[in-house]
């Protein structure tokens, strides 16, 4: 913390969203949260995405868990607000009764990527070390699984070999599989500067989609979805057949290459047959692949397009074999770079919060290993084998295997491939606690007992991000209602088994303490140029030992700080880079080439399924929306859930742009807004995963997904689901929007999101009798006879308005029409800024449209400035023909950049003549 003045009191902390990381200003003013980027830290110098921007949105007591609650067992089951202790004591004596009986493998945790490195480490530690059990898994299975199994496949740890300075130094950026312009959008921009700083720095995309990355890419290979080992077979094949071989490493430094060498010959050892297999023209992959062999300094970013699939894994070691043959790792600039998706997805890691993994970087099927950190946690019962994987946890939940289970910090519910079988999982456990920081969720809907969390703001600790580097969050607000933190909870639960020295934490630096500890013990790797264990002690990459002892005002004080972090003497040396000596963490030191067959993961595609479901992210919103469905500057980007497809695709299935489709799987079901922007190839579809039941009445595209899971790292295939699309029939088209909740009763489907004094909703049925009048007043609760009621009605067009004015400001409107051809969102949303409705505003609301000329900005495209589609366009059609040109009349694209690929696109688009 540092303060100028005691008014201007400044907090530095980290950005609770992606794992870039990036450091957060926050000055707190009475109600008011502002937040900016922090200038001093080395991720961001200043910068924030509209999703960090918009963080002061999120904090206030808005649908908040207030206080523990537990299920009642009679009556309606309903949820009654118990005070800690009580709730506490129910969890440990639910947990052990069931241990008890059934032994400790059927009781499990849930954690999350999100939770902070100390609450992390503690759940670890309790499970696996005072509970013997390793069911403890985390949504982390879902998300990089398969990197860590790639990383300790070749390098034996599971280290990140690149840091985001190298992004700068390299001369060509490979991004596999990763929509880094929307998902890692500070990342993304300092990869744009710097190409604008070189343009002969080279950035080429992999992706079967066209996305705001390929916009700004010099080449887009957009493969056939699933066959990215094929093409990173080819290749090594390639680069081996043109001799771009760092023999001397390989030689000294590597084993196995000879193997994965004729399985990348033998299956993708010419060109036009790896062309064929993905989909590609044969002169864009050699283009790629003269790219690659000619460039040293090159690093292949990846993130979910090659983690999530049964090949996640070899797609992970085949990207690495590329750099060992070239000898393209340990160098600046050069490097395989896992991309992590959640802002503590390394700080598990680090404290092994995966079921096969131990602590500190060290294996559960290890004997040496397990006694040593047996010895450090003085644990009484040590869990000696791996614990259940996500996809088997729920299996074994509702199998009935395992009878308790702890979630916290995620929404499996929502999240989870086969989501409908989660519901069933949880409905038949016997005891689901849940830790969330808000009341209702997807999740909490299955909770016996709710246990309040602290939120970003409120909770303190540390998070790891992408490149290793360690920050601090910081809090600045009480916490809300009876929130605590999670570690706390968890040693309470400890401390009613009787582990209560163990658990003895009194705040969060001593846990990190504890932590880095750990990292140190028997890590005899001390220091620069001093990497052997001499034969002892158990080697490990992940060191902390020049962070152990700090106190509360050392933690407090803590400057983001990258791993490994030595106690040496001289502390100014530097810290090398990553294997920069050749040496890896095998047993004999050498990495390993893993030969990687290929093979198709989608098997199931055919006429009833016949077309691919692909999932992911938008822009502004962040998983099941639980906190950035609370501002209304990130809902307005994508405002409902969406299915993009191939425009012959959507002939094939029958559906037309902007009417709903129905998209079905073996395993589930949901309903979207069909979209056909142009950039989803044949036979391919792509829905966001962010909608749930909150939100919409059929939206949870993970009730689709094929639980098929990668037979290395367990994770599942969540990009490539066989599913066919069908219109969904209604009669009407409709929205509202109101300052008061609606029930959603008259509508067949519904979607929700937070405008600024208003809640939206989006809403179609089946039922078109006519009589709207009585239906709109009911729908909007208008009761009162005499209210101020305007309404315009057109009977043989099935055209209703309606708007209800309370003091002359609007309060509802809703508006119907058979087709989706509704008036503007956009331009009616700015009346419920207005404090006082104008005759032109009521005519405009009987009319449809706004009666003055520019009042209708369009759909939101910059969030950072609020900017529309139809400003923007007014603008190009104005002169500005470059984002740069926008940027300066209308600010948009100039504060995080991530819209800049859209205005481009944008550009072109309202330029193309006709
Ligand atoms: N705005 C926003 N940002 C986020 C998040 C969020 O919810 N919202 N979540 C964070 C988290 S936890 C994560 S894990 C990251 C995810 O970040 P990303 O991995 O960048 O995001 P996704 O949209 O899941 O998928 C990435 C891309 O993989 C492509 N893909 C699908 N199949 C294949 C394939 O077979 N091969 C290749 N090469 N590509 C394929 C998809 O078309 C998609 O564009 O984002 C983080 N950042
Ligand atoms: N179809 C499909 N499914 C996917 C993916 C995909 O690409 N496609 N991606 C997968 C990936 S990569 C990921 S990471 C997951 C993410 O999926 P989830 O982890 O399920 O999603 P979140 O919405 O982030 O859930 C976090 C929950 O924790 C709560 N929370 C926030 N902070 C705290 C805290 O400090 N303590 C506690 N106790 N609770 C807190 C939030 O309110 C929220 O309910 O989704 C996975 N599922
Ligand atoms: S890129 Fe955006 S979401 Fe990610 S850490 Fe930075 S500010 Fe947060
Ligand atoms: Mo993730």
């Amino acid at each position: 913390m540092d303060g100028s003045s005691p008014h201007s009191v400044v907090v530095k902390t980290t950005c609770p969203y992606c794992g870039t990381g990036c450091g957060v200003d926050v000055r707190v003013s009475g109600t008011t949260v502002e937040v900016s980027g922090d200038p001093v830290h080395p991720t961001n110098a200043g910068r924030l995405c509209v999703k960090g921007s918009a963080l002061g949105d999120t904090v206030g007591p808005q649908g908040r868990l207030l206080y523990p609650a537990i299920r009642r067992q009679d009556g309606d089951q309903s949820m009654e607000r118990v005070s800690w202790d009580a709730a506490l004591d129910h969890v440990a004596q639910g947990f052990r009764r069931i241990i008890e009986a059934h032994g400790p493998d059927a009781v499990a945790w849930y954690v999350s990527g999100q939770l902070l490195t100390e609450d992390y480490y503690v759940a670890n530690k309790l499970a696996k070390g005072f509970v013997g059990t390793a069911n403890i898994d985390t949504n982390s299975r879902l998300c990089m699984s398969s990197a860590v199994a790639g990383h300790k496949r070749a390098f034996g740890e599971d280290i990140v070999p690149v840091a985001y300075d190298d992004l700068e130094l390299a001369d060509l950026v490979v991004l596999v599989g990763s929509n880094t312009a929307w998902c890692h959008p500070i990342l993304f921009q300092r990869i744009v500067k710097e190409k604008e700083r070189r343009p002969e720095m080279k950035l080429v995309v992999i992706d079967p989609r066209r996305t705001a990355t390929t916009e700004m890419a010099d080449l887009h290979l957009p493969l056939r979805p699933g066959t990215d080992v094929w093409l990173f077979n080819g290749l090594l094949s390639f680069l081996h057949q043109h001799g771009v071989v760092d023999t001397a490493f390989v030689e000294d430094h590597t084993t196995g290459l000879a193997r994965a060498m004729a399985i990348a010959d033998n299956t993708a050892g010419d060109l036009r047959s790896v062309a064929a297999q993905c989909k590609l023209q044969e002169s864009a992959l050699s283009e790629f692949y003269r790219l690659f062999a000619r460039t040293d300094k090159v690093i292949t970013a990846f993130s979910m397009g090659v983690n999530q699939s049964s090949a996640g894994t070899d797609k992970v070691n085949a990207i690495i074999n590329c750099h060992l043959l070239s000898g393209r790792i340990g160098k600046p600039g050069a490097g395989p770079f896992s991309i992590t998706g959640q802002p503590n997805a390394m700080g598990g890691r680090e404290v092994g919060g995966l079921s096969n993994m131990l602590a500190a970087h060290m294996d559960i099927e290890n004997a040496q290993h397990r006694s040593l950190v047996r010895e450090f946690w003085q644990s009484p019962t040590m869990a000696d084998k791996p614990g259940l994987k996500a996809v088997d946890l729920f299996d074994a939940i509702d199998e009935g295997r395992v009878k308790a289970v702890w979630i916290m910090a995620t929404n499996p519910v929502v999240s989870m491939p086969d989501a409908d079988k989660i519901k069933r999982a949880l409905s038949r456990c016997e005891l689901v606690v849940v830790s969330d920081v808000m009341a209702q969720t997807d999740t909490t809907a299955f909770a016996h007992v709710v246990l309040p969390a602290q939120g970003w703001g409120e909770k303190s600790g540390t998070v790891t991000n992408s490149e290793r580097c360690i920050s601090r969050l910081r809090s600045f607000l009480p916490p809300i209602g009876e929130a605590r933190p999670d570690w706390w909870a968890l040693s309470e639960v400890a401390r009613r088994w009787g582990h209560a020295e163990h658990f003895a934490y009194t705040a969060e630096h001593e846990v990190f303490d504890e932590h880095c500890r750990l990292t140190a013990a028997g890590n005899r790797e001390s220091g620069v140029g001093d990497r052997d264990s001499g034969g002892e002690g158990i080697p490990r990459f992940l060191n902390l030992s020049g962070l152990v002892g700090m106190d509360k005002d050392a933690y407090d004080g803590l400057r983001p700080v990258r791993w490994p972090v030595l106690a040496i003497p001289d502390s100014r040396l530097p810290i090398p880079e990553v294997f920069s000596d050749g040496r890896f963490y095998t047993p004999d030191r050498r990495a390993r080439f893993v030969p990687t067959a290929p093979h198709m993961p989608v098997k199931l595609v055919d006429e009833d399924y016949p077309l691919v479901l692909n999932t992911g992210r938008v822009r502004d919103h962040w998983h099941t929306m639980t906190r950035t469905g609370l501002s209304p500057r990130l809902a307005s980007h994508v405002a409902e859930p969406f299915v993009d497809l191939h425009p012959q695709d959507a002939l094939l299935c029958g559906v037309r742009e902007d009417q709903l489709a129905r998209i079905s799987s073996r395993w589930g079901s949901c309903v979207a807004r069909v979209r056909l922007s142009g950039e989803m190839q044949r036979k391919s579809v792509f829905v966001p995963i962010h909608w749930n039941a909150q939100f919409a009445s059929d939206g949870r595209v993970g009730s689709l997904v094929n639980p098929v899971v990668d037979p290395v790292s367990g994770e599942p295939e969540f990009k490539h689901t066989p599913v066919r699309v069908e219109p969904f029939m209604v009669a009407w088209h409709g929205f509202a929007l109101s300052r008061d909740d609606l029930p959603m009763a008259d509508a067949a489907w519904w979607t929700r999101i937070t405008g600024s004094g208003f809640t939206r909703y989006e809403l179609a049925g089946r039922k078109q009798d006519g009589e709207w009048t009585a239906r709109a007043r009911a729908m909007l609760g208008v009761t009162d006879p005499d209210a101020d009621w305007l309404e315009y009605e057109d009977r043989s067009a099935g055209v209703y308005r309606g708007a209800l004015i309370v003091d002359d400001r609007i309060a509802a409107c809703v508006f119907v029409s058979p087709r989706p051809d509704l008036p503007s969102r956009a331009w009616l949303s700015g009346l419920f800024t207005k404090d006082r409705i104008e005759d032109v505003d009521r005519m405009g609301l009987l009319v449809g449209e706004p009666f003055e000329r520019g009042e209708d900005t369009g759909v939101t495209v910059c969030s950072c400035f609020g900017v529309g589609r139809k400003t923007i366009e007014r603008a190009i059609r104005g002169g500005c023909h470059t984002p740069k040109a926008l940027g300066a009349k209308l600010k948009c694209g100039t504060n995080c950049g991530s819209c800049v690929p859209e205005l481009k696109s944008i550009i072109a688009q309202t330029l193309v003549p006709g």
